[in-house]
């Protein structure tokens, strides 16, 4: 008894010692090494990881003078596995058939610090930046299979090839169909076509210069996979970033999705974990911003794993269904090279009866850029013009208004033919833009309009003010600029306005009398909108009634056509 216990105790201190040694081993190992090797996060999930990967274990790596701090927890896909994933490929003398000759400018070409970029080389470990709870989540085991569609015009080869890797190295290989790339025009064809000798990856070379627009619709219209996953060409993919996009578009194929973009540093190439508070809008002049999500969403949100609604994409990074992309029109393929497509592609996607969503558990890492490190055939300013006016005439309706007021250079310059976008709009029985705005995105204003003052006429009679909130149809007296305070009238949506005062209900039923009180945007009360000759208010759907010249004015059942419901603004000059 005493021998066995004895002999235990022998194996277990060997054992023992045996595992310090293959931990000190794996610690030892040069960053890109024991990367490779440590498990990921899922891998530890799982239990069979070798060394434990903790989550937000942070490992200082020293390259050089400089020292970065990376978290290292993947890739999880073993070296060797990595090395059968290259094929015949030769990263070596991919990479190096394109160096930084000794003076030149690293960000001349490409707008990053390419020295740093090709420092890196085809691979890295990056820190895992999603919330801890993420990493618990499951996805269904049969997911379908995506084809990924990268299109380029003179990319690094370095960022290139990371894209590509980590996209290989960080996804689970049956999720991954295809890699399509598109070479747009870009002046060595071999930087696309020697990545071919990577198993999955094809190249598609463009006989001229497209621009993003049409190389996606190329890619898209090649591809095999029932889902469509497009990335920019400097991208890193993170832990796990697949499965939830492909797992919430299998759920419902009008989702569109993206994931979180983490920042890439265009100087130092250092990988950060951007905010998870974030999502897509826009100003009038159809510019993309990052926003904070509304107060009221934020503070309901009490799983952070949950998807984010947004009213836009950025544009670049986002999964979506084959058949919802063809059947909602793919792309406006008469953009042209880069910019506005992405409003184009998230006004439809909503208004036509999909969603967009960023999903926390799904990060990509992004290097941008402060400038465009190609050039543009018609000019940045006139692309970027054509193509956003393309998007306001087609899907903005009567608040393209305010796209022209906030760029005023749009005016009268040339955008082309929509005629077809117009069809594809009737056809797919698309909602209004505004519809958009009060259910999509009500936070973003309306640009205060510059008042103009109107008489409402009825017949003979305008309509007046008298004492302190009485209303009444009396004989419109001056002219122009004559004309008395008391029978001038603002309509600026949704309110009818006499300077500080607004014309408000007093009750949400047929017969309730109208009058003045101070104006306040909120008040449901107090909002009208036109509904051909009269006058309606939004809430009660009741219309604006004189009823007799002589009686108190009421609101009605609408019945347009009548003389006592029409009100015609002239408006004063
Ligand atoms: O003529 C061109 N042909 C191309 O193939 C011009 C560009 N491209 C490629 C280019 O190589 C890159 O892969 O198109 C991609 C996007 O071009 P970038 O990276 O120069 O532009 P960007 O990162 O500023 O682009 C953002 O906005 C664009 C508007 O048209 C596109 O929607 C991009 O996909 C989009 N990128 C992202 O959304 C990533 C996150 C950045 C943000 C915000
Ligand atoms: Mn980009």
């Amino acid at each position: 008894m005493r021998r066995i216990r004895a002999n235990a105790i022998a194996i277990l201190t060997v054992a023992w010692i045996l595992g310090t040694f293959y931990y000190l081993w794996q610690d030892s190992k040069p960053q890109s090494a024991a990367a490779s090797s440590s498990s990921s996060a899922s891998q530890t999930r799982r239990g069979h990881g070798q060394k434990a990967a903790v989550p937000g274990r942070l490992e200082i790596i020293h390259r050089d003078d400089r020292t970065i701090p990376l978290i290292v927890t993947q890739p999880p896909h073993s070296e060797q596995n990595q090395n059968q994933q290259l094929g015949s490929f030769d990263e070596k003398s991919y990479l190096s058939a394109k160096q930084l000759k000794p003076g030149d400018d690293p960000y001349r070409e490409h707008a990053f610090n390419l020295q740093e970029s090709d420092r890196l080389g085809g691979e890295r470990a990056i820190r895992d930046t999603r919330h801890y709870r993420c990493a618990a989540l499951n996805y269904d085991a049969d997911l379908p299979s995506t084809s990924i569609i990268i299109t380029f015009h003179n990319e690094a080869r370095s960022t290139l090839l990371r894209t590509i890797k980590s996209v290989l190295m960080r996804s689970p290989p049956s999720l991954i169909q295809e890699i399509i790339l598109i070479d747009d025009f870009s002046s060595d064809p071999e930087d696309c076509q020697l990545l071919t000798q990577i198993p999955k990856v094809r190249c598609l070379r463009n006989g001229r210069r497209e621009g993003l627009i049409r190389s996606r619709v190329r890619g898209a219209s090649s591809a095999s996979a029932s889902i469509l996953t497009f990335l920019d060409s400097h991208c890193e993919v993170n832990a796990d970033w697949l499965q939830p996009m492909i797992q919430r578009v299998k759920e419902d194929h009008t989702r569109v999705v993206s994931p979180i973009i983490d920042v890439i540093s265009l100087d130092n190439f250092a990988y950060l974990a951007a905010s998870a508070d974030l999502r897509g809008g826009f100003d009038w002049s159809l510019h993309f911003k990052w926003e904070q999500i509304p107060i009221e969403q934020k503070m309901a949100r009490n799983d952070p794993t949950q998807p984010i609604r947004t009213p836009v994409i950025a544009g670049g990074i986002f999964v979506m269904d084959k058949s919802w992309f063809n059947h909602l029109g793919q792309y406006d393929t008469h953009m042209d090279i880069w910019g506005g497509e992405n409003f184009e592609l998230s006004f439809r996607v909503w208004m036509c009866g999909g969603s967009l969503e960023i999903l926390p558990c799904s990060r990509v890492g992004h290097v941008f850029r402060k400038r465009h490190p190609y050039d543009f055939p018609e000019g940045n300013a006139l692309t970027y013009i054509k193509n956003t006016r393309r998007a306001a005439e087609v899907w903005m309706d009567e608040y393209k208004q305010y796209y022209y007021s906030a760029r005023p250079s749009a005016q009268g310059k040339a955008f082309g033919s929509i005629t077809d976008r117009l069809t594809l709009r009737r056809k797919l029985n698309c909602k209004p833009f505004r519809w958009y705005m009060e259910n999509v995105y009500p936070e973003l204003r309306v640009p205060e309009q510059e008042a103009v003052s109107s008489v409402l006429k009825q017949g003979g009679l305008c309509l007046e003010t008298r004492g302190t909130d009485g209303l009444g149809l009396a004989e419109c007296r001056g002219i122009g600029g004559s004309r008395p305070q008391s029978q001038r009238w603002e309509l600026i949506e949704p309110l009818i306005r006499q300077q500080d005062l607004c014309l408000a209900i007093s009750a949400f039923t047929a017969g309730s009398k109208v009058k003045m009180e101070p104006c306040n945007t909120k008040e449901p009360r107090q909002k009208w909108k036109p509904k051909g000759p009269a006058l309606q208010h939004m809430v009660s759907g009741l219309c604006l009634d004189s009823q007799t010249p002589t009686g108190p004015l009421v609101i009605s059942q609408c019945r347009p056509q009548m003389a006592s419901q029409s009100w015609e603004p002239q408006i004063i000059t």
